[in-house]
């Protein structure tokens, strides 16, 4: 008990003084089209493509898309009950989460039929896969490890900038074995060590914005998928006409 107590100012301590993370703005080094209807939840590169996940209600889907011409190849709708969320690959399987429904399915990563599902607490946001875990966000500032066979929570990351949680925590991404996750109603994606929770580096992308075609009714950043072969990391918007790629070692 006072060991944990000890721990806790220790940690309260040494946080306190933590200079904050410090700021980059990346490259872009390519951009693509990107379906200006689709709500981007969740984002994962597989077999030379994209899986995504678009929320709303009534307009929930996943989908395998193209990255030359963001060409939507195969698509599964929900019931418009769900507003589904984040997406991870566990076990060859596609695993996405749905916003206030407390369900996760998991589905063929081929054919997106649900064999299985898993119910949690709290809301769904963002989802990844972490070695043999799934890491997932809730809008807060604490992320769950998950074992993604059961979704029993493991362990628990509470992410902080300089001693101050960061919350809206949201699409996530294993990069480099640190975790990427937008922060929801920013242009910031922020780079977590998965140990500590600490953000090492904060990724400013405002730019990105200024690079969309004028006129559309674009929402928030959101969306990071790893390309590790081409050592890029693929970013978009909800409701962005464009997919972004900047460098997998940013800073
Ligand atoms: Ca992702």
């Amino acid at each position: 008990m006072w060991s944990h107590v000890f721990a806790a100012l220790l940690a309260i301590s040494g946080t306190a003084t933590a200079a904050p993370a410090p700021t980059v703005v990346p490259s872009v080094t390519g951009t693509w089209p990107h379906d200006p209807a689709a709500f981007t939840q969740g984002l994962v590169w597989h077999r030379g493509g994209f899986l995504e996940s678009t929320g709303l209600y009534g307009q929930s889907s996943v989908r395998r898309v193209r990255l030359r011409d963001g060409r939507v190849l195969r698509i599964r709708r929900l019931p418009s009950r769900y507003f589904a969320e984040g997406l991870a690959l566990a076990g060859g399987r596609a695993v996405q989460l749905t916003w206030r429904e407390h369900t996760a399915f998991v589905r063929s990563s081929t054919t997106f039929r649900a064999v299985r599902r898993h119910t949690y607490r709290g809301e769904g946001w963002g989802l990844a896969s972490m070695g043999p875990r799934l890491v997932m966000s809730d809008g807060t500032a604490t992320l769950r490890i998950l074992d993604p066979r059961t979704f029993r929570v493991v362990r628990r990351v509470r992410v902080t900038d300089a001693g101050t949680p960061v919350a809206l925590l949201n699409e996530l991404e294993i990069v480099r074995g640190e975790i990427w996750a937008n922060v929801w109603q920013t242009d910031d994606i922020v780079i977590i060590n998965p140990r500590n929770g600490r953000v090492r580096v904060r990724l400013d992308l405002r730019g990105l914005k200024a690079r969309l075609p004028a006129g559309g009714q674009v929402d928030v950043l959101n969306g990071i998928a790893w390309d590790r072969g081409r050592q890029r990391v693929y970013v978009t918007g909800k409701l962005w006409p464009r997919m972004f790629a900047i460098p997998d070692r940013p800073g």
